[in-house]
């Protein structure tokens, strides 16, 4: 940069009328009901801040330093949505409303974020939602978890359906957040009961059985259908254009009303399948009235019609939502599909386990795997199913009852059904030890 006074950019103006101007006084110290104040003006139906150092933020600490490397506070940010849109069986009218919402929750954090700017503090405003940083995906993919935020700054607690119920607004919000440079005084007040009234309706409303009842939730269940039209639904449908033999093959894969939902989420904005957990949820002071004193309308008007609805629900075969839903809900169109939670690196291969187990498959038995991957990608990982549960670890650890070794990336290529594995045996390219029967009992439990 040039600092001799006779230079060019010392006798530009704007450099000139800067350094007349006296300099600014240190930005004051904030409370957190100033801030508070400040979000509700910015458009807010409620904030609350929560230091970047509160422990139950610890996991969100390096990502949030990542996109504000000089973050000392979050503001957590509350919009209502509006429950009647949400609940209509009519589900364009839900996805306006998330839509319309989720761009309010941007527009009042943006708003937010610029005010605390102009108090001389570096601020910025994640995304509610989209864009994230997709480079990353399918691994995490978004700077800032709004849930943990807004739970850690007592704004609402987690429900059985694994969304945050506000104590007024309940499950009918959208959530955002503010990051900060500033150092915000003041604690956030405690929330002294939990929202969530147990009722269980999200657990019967879900249509593929996402949601467990001691609050567990499948994750690829709800992504395989809910997002069908967003990232890897989109890519299965690319991928179903690719292998069609001509327009009437593709015509018979993908029907109709598939391909134009698809056209409508692209120029549009991506519509949700589902979202029934949430239309459904009777918790919170506003909405809690009708099903406290008139429970059967609540399941009538309310829960019936989601429920009722002769709809696609898109599911991938041998998952646990494949049989909830052909058990429980005989009327919906079952449609199997390519799992789309697939791994890009041996390493991510560990890390998408959880997101795509089945518990279903898992029952009645247990054993213990072991990994050896080699090569440039190499990795050692045990992995554990116990009659229903999973549980992954780091290296080689205990006895196994099968171990595994190949090259990560060769077992990538299996993972995504890219190589047979009876021929990478056969090869020498995969060698198995132990109960071989075991490989495709780990291989049903994780369909694709
Ligand atoms: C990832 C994500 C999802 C995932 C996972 C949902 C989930 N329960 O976390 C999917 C795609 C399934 C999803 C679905 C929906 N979502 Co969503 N989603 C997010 C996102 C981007 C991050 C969630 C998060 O904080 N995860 C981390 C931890 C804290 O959450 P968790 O519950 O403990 O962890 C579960 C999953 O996240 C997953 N998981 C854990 N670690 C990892 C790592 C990776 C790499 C991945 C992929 C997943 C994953 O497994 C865990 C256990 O099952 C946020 C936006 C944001 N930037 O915060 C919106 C957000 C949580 N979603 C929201 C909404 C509204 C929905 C839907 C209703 C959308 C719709 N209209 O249908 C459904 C509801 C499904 C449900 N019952 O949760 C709202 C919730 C508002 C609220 N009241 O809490 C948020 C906060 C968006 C917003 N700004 O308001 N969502
Ligand atoms: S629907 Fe009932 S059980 Fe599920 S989150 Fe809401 S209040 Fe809790």
């Amino acid at each position: 940069m040039p600092q001799e006074s006779t230079s060019p950019f010392n006798e530009h103006p704007a450099v000139q009328a800067l350094r007349a101007r006296t300099a600014a006084p240190p930005p004051s110290r904030l409370t957190a009901s100033t801030v508070r104040a400040l979000a509700l003006e910015a458009g807010a139906d409620d904030a609350a801040v929560v230091s970047l150092d509160h422990p139950d933020l610890a996991e969100e600490r390096p990502y949030i330093l990542r996109a504000l490397p000089q973050a000392r506070s979050l503001v957590a940010i509350v919009v209502r949505t509006h429950p009647h849109n949400i609940q209509s069986p009519q589900r364009s009218v839900a996805n306006l409303e998330f839509h319309q919402v989720g761009a309010d929750v941007d527009q009042t954090a943006q708003r937010l974020a610029v005010a605390l700017a102009e108090k001389g503090y570096r601020s910025i405003n994640p995304a509610m939602a989209f864009p994230m940083d997709m480079e990353g995906f399918p691994e995490r993919t978004w700077v800032v978890s709004h849930k943990r935020v807004a739970v850690a700054a007592q704004l609402g607690r987690m429900g059985i359906h694994r969304s945050v119920i506000h104590p007024r607004f309940g499950s009918f919000v959208l959530l955002g957040t503010v990051v900060t440079a500033a150092q915000i005084d003041g604690e956030p007040v405690p929330l002294t009961f939990d929202p969530c009234v147990g009722c269980k309706l999200c657990v019967a409303a879900c249509p593929v059985g996402a949601i467990e009842p001691d609050g567990s939730f499948r994750f690829s269940a709800c992504y395989d259908h809910n997002y069908r039209d967003f990232m890897t639904g989109f890519g299965d449908f690319v991928e179903d254009i690719a292998e069609s033999r001509d327009r009437h093959d593709l015509r018979d894969r993908v029907p109709q009303p598939e391909m134009v939902s698809m056209w409508q989420s692209l120029s549009n904005k991506p519509n949700y399948k589902a979202a029934y957990c949430i239309a459904v949820c009777p918790a919170g002071e506003d909405v809690l009235g009708p099903f406290v004193e008139q429970r059967a309308t609540h399941l009538n008007d309310v829960v019936k019609p989601l429920t009722g609805r002769e709809e696609t629900v898109f599911v991938v075969a041998g998952s646990d939502a494949e049989t909830h839903v052909k058990k429980r809900f005989p009327h919906k169109r079952v449609r199997v599909v390519r799992s789309s939670l697939r791994p890009t690196s041996a390493k991510g291969f560990f890390g998408s386990l959880s997101l795509i187990f089945q518990r279903g498959a898992a029952l009645g038995w247990k054993a213990t795997y072991h990994f050896d991957l080699t090569g440039p990608e190499a990795v050692q990982a045990t992995v554990r199913i116990n009659d229903g549960a999973l549980e992954v670890e780091a290296g080689l650890v205990g006895e196994p009852d099968l171990r595994v070794h190949a090259s990560g990336a060769v077992w990538l290529d299996i993972a995504t059904q890219k190589r047979n594995p009876v021929v990478a045996v056969l090869t020498g390219r995969l060698k198995v030890r132990g109960r071989r029967a075991l490989l495709a009992r780990f291989a049903a439990c994780f369909p694709r």
